[in-house]
């Protein structure tokens, strides 16, 4: 292999891979070729080093780390593997040298954007920080062929695109049919007995190939890289003509359609669970291959699976792969010959399961009947293990009440929460707030048997991409002021910038970072929209799914207020204010599209008339993705992390958004807890009602038409739906659904929100006190790295040495 050392040994290779894959020259190559040049110059060095890892995995038979997970939200590539290979500077210099514009061949790269929001993302962040850590990992999924869909804006409303990623996204993967696995769905269930044992198979099921995709994983400043496993499903049959003439015309179909959409679409709700058997399919292909394929692996090894627990912990990133608890007491009993009892300690003693929302409706609840004819083993197993569960409730508790709500099969639904919780070793929350409400509330009475089980880790992200890679200005007055780097391995180290928090000169910087950064901004909006942003106006962002909990319409009931006062009085001295959005809404959820229209109906009134006029803007950032945020973050001053107290289990764009500089306006929710703790209130504006109090004022009796009567300044804003704006649209039916529910309380936190929005501005005018706290938050965050998860993961959950 040719070591890549400097720029000019760079440029040899990326002409070489040019010439082997395009049979073109530097001169003639586009910018997407040049792009995929690179990844196989990198992905050559990975490759050698993913072998060597492997090795030393295998020889030192060390415990390994699976993470299975529906959803790796890992953006672009190229970038982040030649920065953790130190590269970043030679292949820039390179393809500036071979004539290219680095940002461009690095624009080429498609997203790859296998998730929908939080939950991928974060999966995507603890794979850097495996690898890093020096942890063996490997994380599992599907390979989607369309991701996350694209969003376009027409008429002010959502429509979607399908991403078609795989073109030219596919850079990064490596095909391994030889290492296929067959999953197995429906058939007929035959028990018969030999040698004394009773033995189970399934008769007449449909096949499907699952052929894994695989992704080199590096880490940062060492050779240890990782593996993300991506599933394609295939059919095992051609569709060919032989097989018609046998009569086998239909089930050759069937097998035919079951493995073309399996791996077809992500599904895009997020944080809401729909029971569509397909997405249960799902489910059991990329844990059934991925079970078979571990066990496999440890059996080559050590010959025996009764120790498969000491050399493996799988970690259940919510409830999605949940099935890989029965699918591995199957594989224990069925292939391996275990007993239950057997299967049982090894299983247990292998899975974990972290919780990612507290929300009734994203709970998954598989309908029995539809378990049971897509998987009948399975089901069996389920079955039996709800049975044992029971009884062993029943004994402790002797509670009716308590047993159905614990129960793993009931009404005819299988509640996969309450299988996880009552089979894995480990259950956490993903922030403080957020583990507690799973220990007093979701639950308590399972925390109540085995109180040992239940964990927090708060989530982190991988700083290194989301503030050393996307804002290298920050990066480095960070490395200029500390004297070195040593904040990239310890994020910690940030603490040190604190000393500089009087320091007019340091504080004069950071502004200018900032400000540039808002000009990169505005240039990208004036591209893909034409609008040009006022880089003096404060940037205050709120950017993450469009859910109703997360108040994305608080937002814009205070933004109306501040426009009603503009219209009051249009010689007004305000903050000049941009307010930003960017948010995708899931296909079927149809007040969340109405919000975004409003959003939209908003910023055309308000962008349109001339009293706003370097006053007040809005817009909302379309098709809101990783790539996007790479660039937003960096340059947003305010970040707004607003949902209903108890709603939001940790938020990470809260995490991303203090590291770049900004301050948050928020609630008491999730991570935002942790960040008050580290901030106090002196550097980040609360607002609203405790989680504590949401549920006693609920309790007590809520009656939203009160506030709506009583303040003033509410009333104008509600009617103000209901009239729509210059576009005609009324949103009467949003005015309707505050007035007459509300169930994420918007009203009740409308007047403390306007406050502390009010504060907020108010602190802005004061540019030395806002350069002041800026600093303080990026020096507090060093707490947010997901190193620091994931060494907490690695400690307390997996038992796993770590660097
Ligand atoms: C389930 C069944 C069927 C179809 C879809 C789903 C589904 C898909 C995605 C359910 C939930 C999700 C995603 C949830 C999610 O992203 N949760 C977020 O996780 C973050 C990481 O822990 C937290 O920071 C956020 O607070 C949480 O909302």
């Amino acid at each position: 292999m040719t070591s890549i050392n400097n720029v000019n040994n760079m440029k040899k290779a990326l002409r070489d891979k040019l010439k082997l894959s395009y049979g073109c020259s530097v001169e003639e190559a586009s910018e997407a070729q040049m792009m995929r040049a690179a990844a196989l110059v990198l992905r050559e060095i990975m490759a050698d080093r993913e072998i060597s890892t492997k090795r030393a995995t295998r020889e030192q038979q060390a415990r390994q780390v699976h993470y299975l997970s529906m959803e790796f939200l890992m953006g672009r590539s190229l970038m982040k593997n030649a920065y953790n290979l130190g590269l970043s500077d030679t292949l820039t210099k390179a393809l500036d040298e071979l004539g290219f514009r680095a940002a461009d061949v690095f624009e080429a790269e498609p997203d790859a954007a296998l998730g929908n929001g939080g939950l991928g993302r974060l999966a995507a962040c603890y794979l850097d920080s495996l690898s890093t850590l020096e942890i063996p990992a490997t994380g599992y999924s599907i390979c989607y062929e369309l991701g996350i869909f694209r969003q376009r804006i027409v008429d002010g409303e959502q429509v979607e695109l399908p991403d078609n990623w795989k073109e030219l996204g596919s850079a990064w993967l490596v095909q391994k049919p030889q290492e296929t696995e067959t999953v197995l769905f429906g058939g007929t269930l035959r028990r018969f007995m030999d040698n004394g044992r009773l033995h189970v198979v399934n008769e007449g099921a449909t096949p499907v190939l699952a052929v894994p995709c695989d992704m080199e994983i590096a880490g940062f400043k060492t050779d240890h890289v990782n593996t993300l496993r991506l599933w394609d499903a295939k059919s095992p049959a051609p569709l060919d003509m032989s097989l018609f003439s046998q009569g086998e015309y239909l089930r050759a179909v069937e097998q035919h359609a079951m493995a073309e959409t399996i791996a077809k679409v992500l599904y895009p709700e997020d944080n809401h669970y729909e029971g569509k058997s397909l997405r249960l399919k799902q489910q059991y292909f990329f844990v059934s291959a991925t079970m078979q394929s571990i066990v496999r692996k440890h059996i080559e090894v050590c010959d025996t699976v009764m120790n498969f627990h000491e050399k493996n912990v799988i970690q259940i990133n919510d409830t999605h792969p949940a099935l890989v608890i029965p699918e591995l007491m199957r594989i224990f009993m069925d292939d391996a010959g275990l007993e239950w009892d057997e299967a049982w300690e090894i299983t247990r003693q292998s899975v974990a399961y972290t919780n990612h929302t507290v929300l009734a409706e994203a709970l998954e609840r598989w309908p029995q009947e539809l378990v049971k004819t897509l998987l009948p083993r399975i089901w069996e197993i389920i079955d039996e293990i709800a049975r044992r569960w029971q009884e062993h409730v029943e004994e402790f508790y002797h509670d009716g009440a308590k047993t159905a709500e614990m129960a793993i099969v009931w009404d005819g639904q299988v509640r996969m929460a309450n299988l996880c919780v009552a089979v894995c070793t480990a259950v956490n929350g993903v922030s403080a707030l957020h583990s507690d409400i799973l220990r007093k509330d979701l639950f308590k009475d399972a925390y109540g048997m085995t109180p040992e089980k239940f964990q927090n880790v708060t989530n982190g992200i991988d700083h290194r991409r989301w503030l050393s890679e996307i804002n290298p200005g920050l990066d480095s007055l960070i490395k200029e002021l500390a004297g070195n780097d040593d904040y990239l391995m310890k994020p910690l180290e940030l603490k040190k910038l604190e000393q500089f928090a009087d320091d007019g000169a340091v504080l004069d910087r950071l502004a200018e970072i900032k400000h540039a950064n808002k000009e990169r901004l505005a240039k990208h909006v004036k591209r893909a929209s034409g609008l040009v942003l006022n880089p003096d106006a404060i940037f205050d962002v709120q950017a993450k799914r469009l859910h109703e909990y997360k108040r994305q319409l608080l937002n814009v009931l205070h933004i109306i207020s501040l426009y009603h006062e503009l219209q009051d009085d249009p010689n007004k001295e305000m903050q000049p204010h941009t307010f930003l959005f960017g948010a995708k809404a899931a296909p079927g959820y149809a007040v969340a599209k109405r919000i975004i229209h409003l959003i939209n109906s908003l910023a055309d009134q308000i962008n349109n008339d001339p009293i706003c006029k370097d006053k007040l803007q809005v817009k909302f950032l379309e098709n809101y993705r990783v790539s996007l945020a790479e660039i937003l973050m960096p340059a947003s001053e305010v970040s707004q992390q607003i949902s209903l107290a108890g709603k939001e289990a940790s938020g990470t764009g809260n995490m991303k958004f203090m590291m770049n500089g900004a301050l948050t306006v928020g609630t008491l929710d999730g991570a935002n807890v942790e960040m008050h703790e580290v901030l106090g209130d002196e550097n980040m504006f609360l607002f609203g009602l405790h989680a504590d109090e949401v549920v006693r004022v609920k309790r007590e009796g809520y009656m939203p038409q009160m506030l709506y009567n009583r303040d003033e300044k509410l009333h104008r804003v509600i009617d103000q739906l209901r009239w729509g704006f210059r576009d005609g649209v009324s949103y009467d039916d949003l005015a309707q659904r505050l007035l007459m529910n509300d169930e994420y309380m918007l009203l009740q936190d409308f007047a403390s929100y306007c406050e502390a929005e009010s504060r907020m501005s108010a602190t802005y005018a004061d540019s030395r006190a806002w350069n002041r706290m800026s600093l303080l938050n990026i020096a507090r965050s060093g707490i947010f790295a997901a190193d620091r998860a994931v060494a907490q993961y690695a400690d307390n959950i997996w038992h796993v040495p770590h660097r």
